[in-house]
């Protein structure tokens, strides 16, 4: 998988009163996000497989990537998904083995414990580094990494594969995260709470481009 799909990565979250989420995701890719993850905690599996085909279908043509959180059925149902999973959650070996090779599957570090598990690496286009901050968006992460745990790692993770970070990320501290190690930049409020989505992507995404430059 290239790094530059991961350099701009947004998983959805709650949107302004009256917006459609599938309006804001369309925005972002146009202000330059390259990665796109479907997360919805609250709604069906069908309201999932539903919203996701949306927006798949605006997203044709854009080369942004799209992955379900979690949820190996409805990822199955959507023309072109890949996966991200957590540690609890399904094994990335058992992911690939139902998705392809084909596929973008993603994984969570939240212990250092994880990189222990080569099959679960083998199995990943990318590792997320979660979360790098405390953050209001989810109030029941794990232990926060920091820029030091990007770090450590960024060391640690084989060269090969690409790591993004979440959690707390903004415009203002996106380029440290590059700086410590990361190849892009995973946000939920930086854009979908923001008024004008596709303007927050291009600010983001300038920093992560400056900071990747100068790397
Ligand atoms: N996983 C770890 S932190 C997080 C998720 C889904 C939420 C990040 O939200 P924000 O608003 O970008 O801090
Ligand atoms: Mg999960």
């Amino acid at each position: 998988m290239d790094r530059a799909d991961l350099r701009l990565y947004l998983v959805t979250g709650d949107v302004p009163p009256g917006v459609d989420l599938v309006d804001v995701v369309v925005a972002a890719a146009a202000g330059g996000v390259t990665t796109v993850q479907l997360r919805d905690k609250v709604g069906s599996r069908d309201e999932v497989v539903r919203v996701g085909k949306r927006m798949v279908e605006r997203l044709v043509g854009s080369g942004v990537t799209f992955v379900v959180n979690d949820d190996l059925e409805a990822a199955r149902a959507i023309p072109g998904a890949g996966l991200h999973v957590g540690p609890d959650d399904l094994h990335p070996a058992d992911a690939r083995a139902a998705l392809g090779e084909g596929a973008v599957i993603g994984w969570s570090l939240h212990d250092l414990t994880q990189l222990d598990d080569t099959s679960a690496l083998d199995a990943c286009d990318y590792l997320a580094v979660s979360p790098v901050w405390p953050t209001p968006t989810k109030p029941d992460t794990t232990t926060p990494w920091g820029l030091d745990g990007v770090r450590r790692l960024r060391d640690a993770v084989p060269s090969r594969l690409p790591l993004v970070a979440i959690g707390g990320i903004t415009a203002a501290n996106a380029a440290s995260v590059v700086e410590a190690g990361a190849d892009g930049v995973c946000v939920v409020s930086a854009i979908c709470s923001s008024a004008d989505p596709g303007a927050a992507a291009w600010t983001l995404r300038a920093q992560v481009d400056a900071a990747v430059a100068a790397a």
